[in-house]
């Protein structure tokens, strides 16, 4: 099996497992039957697990993985075995029929750091068993290919005690559960907790009526009801949209102060960290809001995207994370704005995942190979993968969209499926040839689309060059099939021609347009059709251009971002920077009142650090993050000073009057009114977020006006009114904790991140706590980056001590130096000597080891 003797394989000392030497399991599974009696030290698990030959599988000796279990007795057949056990699992010789395999081993709940298999949150025992977390609950072949319906018997003091499928049975210190549904053990789930529900029902499209709750502590019941609205809307959502109905009795979701992931999509049992179902108007903000809609929109979908038809291996995980993603983006499309979302996405592409892609973690949306799979959660697999959807879906586009998903519920419902069968049922329902698309699966690296084009005698011919950088271990790119969805504009502002979605297959390819009046200007990649890199020369006066009259909202805020992008770096090199196009563009958006409120708060947002040091990059040159911070902060105090008086009437014209509503209209009016707060304290010395902060009756305007003051240096007095305020609520303090960290001065924000590591409420054992503090030194690019390296030497330090307790939060806090090249000759020293501290540290585990192996063997 390939992932569970990782002796095999050509890079077999390195314990890297391939996706090429998959191989079918030896044994299939009917029934999984669980009991857990409950204790925070020495929880027993006994298992009974019927097991039969798998006919098309290749001769291998029984092997069930496990670690960290102590094996208490074995059974076959009832009769008492001595298995062979190691670190890893155990092997015993079994018979050639089906047979019953028992075994009772003890976990220690409560000592488990790692925060996956089943661990303690508070008083609370849950689970996380994605990806491979089940193996340290007992011994079980833990790969997403064996899939058995699970029945679970939980006895334990708690008042309530739940797992996944319906309810079977309870009486005082104990409850049953019976899953129907085959799944893999990754979805398996458990809580016990004195816990509380927020309770409603929902009756699907067919008449069937399922109980939905919400469980959380008391003090949080009233903290539910947005949650629970989300997931009415994306029980709808899923009906109407993918006629896909919900396959139990019951739906659970539960929230737990302690988790290292945002949600987990736990068969009919979906965990959630508490920052992402907790929300009222005054602990939560608008971002929060409709994160929390989307990720409880997200992991429901999971259950037909990931659950009935889940992942044959891991390597297979965009299969259904892509998918999720992309399914999330659509349903809060439709909820809210499609312009602002579709934005919203490609900033989260572009700087997130371009990043990946363009250094030492590169890899492709379906990896080949992995010594973690904890580390291929990425957005990579997950962003970039929706984008490969969003690609196809406007290749076929919609109908046949929902033919080829309806065709794959169908044939592979019940089944672990491939990428493979993924791109099969559209290549059966459309009849196209996606050969070559699946590039987009196997190729890691941003395409970069270079734009020529000529105009002659009312012919315009637009000439598009694709090409992928080499990344590593992939030096040599093919052309990808790629979208690219194109406008000609018209010099008076009209639209030449509307909308085309051009199909680029070659490495260069020429399209001519007739019967034009005038030489055209081309509005290129509309809608972020492809994730990719435009490259075209261009002027600040066709940017102009653009941002006045382009009629697609991504191109038209694309064009705004570009013409900052270039006044921001003329301002970094002193390069003669003259700021009137931008600042006159700005004033024409500003007076625009008829555009959607959240639009134009995009339009205001500047190019952020870390897009400009990327930039920087791309163009050849070294990123300088005190310059970069200078410039914005320079640019940010022109637009208050020219535009005052507009800021002003936007941050008056935009207050919402009546009660709170966390609605796309009002969020989006506040988004606005904050945008124009933040610049216009750069004028009144904050006097305007002073007074909202004191009349702040929610949290969006309490955090708008605390972060504009922070952001001048000024808010000593707020932060100390909000920590009293609001000491007691784990989730709000935590904004407070970061907002410190990303908002310090450059020079002082090791020394902030340091303080607050010392203030009573910091725990590094809560991994949203650690987030907000040592994790979001990397939200402050100016801090993290400073020159004299205590930015780099602070965060070492904590990835060593955290990689002792919790490797999975070790490894991801690493990811903050994956961008090292992009900075000049000392930091990249100072860089690579702390990632070489790191890789020498005592223990180093599996998950950091390959990380930090990944990001110093591109030195
Ligand atoms: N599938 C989970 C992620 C699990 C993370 C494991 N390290 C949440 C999600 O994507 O829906
Ligand atoms: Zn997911």
């Amino acid at each position: 099996m390939a992932d569970t003797t990782p002796e095999t394989g050509p890079d077999a000392a390195a314990g890297t497992i391939y996706l090429a030497d998959y191989t079918p399991p030896g044994w299939l599974i009917d029934k999984v039957e669980l009991t857990f009696r409950l204790a925070p030290m020495a929880t027993r698990v006994l298992s009974r697990i019927a097991f039969r030959p798998n006919p098309v599988a290749p001769e291998q000796p029984f092997f069930l993985h496990g670690e960290d279990l102590k094996l208490i007795s074995a059974k076959i057949d009832g009769a008492e075995i001595a298995p062979d056990v190691t670190e890893k699992g155990l092997t015993c010789v079994v018979p050639a029929r089906a047979f019953i395999f028992e075994a009772e081993v003890e976990i220690a709940p409560e000592g488990n750091t790692l925060l996956e298999g089943l661990y303690m949150s508070g008083d609370m025992y849950c689970t996380q068993c994605e990806a491979e977390g089940f193996r340290r609950i007992t011994y079980y072949p833990d790969r997403p290919d064996v899939m058995a319906p699970f029945r679970v018997r939980i006895e334990g003091d708690a008042p309530v005690l739940l797992s996944n499928g319906n309810p079977a049975g309870e009486g005082p210190g104990w409850a049953e559960w019976d899953d129907p549904w085959p799944k893999p053990s990754y979805l398996f789930a458990l809580v016990a907790g004195d816990l509380k529900a927020h309770s409603a029902s929902f009756t699907t499209a067919s008449g069937r009526d399922v109980a939905l709750n919400v469980w959380v502590r008391e003090a949080d019941l009233g903290k539910c009801a947005f949650a629970m609205d989300s997931l009415i809307a994306s029980m709808r959502w899923d009906e109407e949209v993918y006629g896909r109905e919900y396959d139990l009795d019951i739906f659970n979701i539960v929230a737990v102060g302690d988790f290292n992931s945002g949600a987990m999509e736990n068969k009919g049992l979906n965990i959630f960290n508490s920052k992402l179902v907790l929300a009222s108007p005054e602990t939560a903000t608008d971002s929060d809001f409709e994160q929390v809609e989307s990720v409880i929109a997200h992991e429901y979908f999971h259950n037909w995207t990931g659950n009935r038809i889940t992942c044959r291996d891991w390597f297979q995980l965009s299969l259904k994370e892509g998918l999720t993603v992309f399914r999330d983006q659509c349903f809060t499309s439709d909820l809210r704005s499609a312009a602002v979302k579709r934005i919203e996405d490609a900033q989260i592409m572009r700087s997130m995942q371009f990043r990946e892609d363009a250094g030492p973690l590169a890899h492709p949306v379906r990896p080949e190979s992995f010594v973690e799979i904890n580390n291929f959660y990425t957005r990579t697999v997950y962003e970039k993968g929706a984008e490969v959807i969003q690609m196809l879906h406007r290749l076929v586009g919609p109908e046949a969209y929902r033919k080829a998903l309806d065709l794959y519920f169908e044939r592979h419902d019940g089944e672990a499926a491939t990428v493979e069968d993924w791109l099969r049922v559209f290549e059966d329902t459309t009849g196209r040839d996606l050969g070559q698309f699946k590039r987009w699966y196997r190729q890691a690296g941003t395409p970069r689309l270079k734009v020529s084009e000529r105009y002659e005698n009312g012919t315009y011919s637009l000439t598009l060059r694709q090409e992928t950088p080499p990344t590593l271990g992939q030096p040599d790119k093919l052309p990808l099939h790629m979208p690219v969805a194109v406008g000609l504009l018209s010099p008076n502002g009209d639209e030449a021609l509307p909308t085309q979605v051009l199909e680029l297959t070659e490495a260069e390819q020429t399209f001519t347009f007739d019967g034009l009046g005038a030489r055209p200007i081309p509005s290129i990649l509309r809608g972020f059709s492809a994730p990719v890199i435009v490259e075209r020369k261009s002027t600040a006066a066709e940017e102009a251009f653009l941002l006045a009259h382009d009629t697609d909202p991504f191109n038209r805020w694309e064009a705004g971002q570009a013409l900052a992008r270039r006044l921001l770096t003329d301002m970094i090199h002193d390069d003669a920077p003259s700021a009137h196009v931008y600042l006159g563009a700005l004033g024409q958006v500003l007076a625009e009142p008829g555009l959607d409120p959240a639009f134009r708060a995009l339009l205001l947002g500047l190019p952020g650090e870390d897009d400009l040091a990327a930039a920087e990059a791309a163009a050849g040159r070294k990123a300088d993050p005190a310059r970069i911070r200078a410039a914005r902060e320079a640019l940010k105090g022109q637009i208050a000073a020219m535009h005052g008086r507009a800021l002003q009437r936007v941050y008056e014209e935009n207050q919402v009057d009546g009660p709170y509503a966390p609605d796309a209209g009002q969020a989006g009016r506040r988004k606005l009114a904050s945008a124009a707060l933040a610049l216009l304290t750069r004028q009144d010395g904050g006097a305007a977020a002073r007074a909202q902060f004191a009349a702040a009756d929610n949290m969006t305007l309490s955090i708008g006006a605390l972060s504009a003051l922070l952001s001048i240096g000024e808010g000593a007095a707020e932060l100390a009114t909000f920590e009293e305020r609001w000491s007691d609520d784990a989730l709000v303090m935590d904004m407070w904790f970061s907002m410190q960290v990303t908002h310090s001065a450059p020079e002082k924000a090791a020394e902030t991140v340091e303080r607050l590591t010392e203030h009573p409420a910091f725990t590094p054992k809560n991994p949203n706590r650690l987030r907000s503090v040592v994790g979001a030194l990397a939200g402050n690019p100016a801090g993290f980056h400073a020159a004299d390296g205590s930015g780099y030497r602070l965060l070492a330090d904590w990835i060593i001590r955290m990689d002792k307790t919790n490797p999975q939060i070790s490894a991801r806090l690493s990811t903050a130096f994956q961008t090292w090249r992009r900075y000049g000759e000392a930091r990249q020293k100072l860089i690579q000597a702390e990632l070489a501290r790191v890789a020498e540290a005592e223990g180093l585990s599996r998950d950091l080891g390959e990380m930090v192996g990944r990001m110093r063997g591109a030195a």
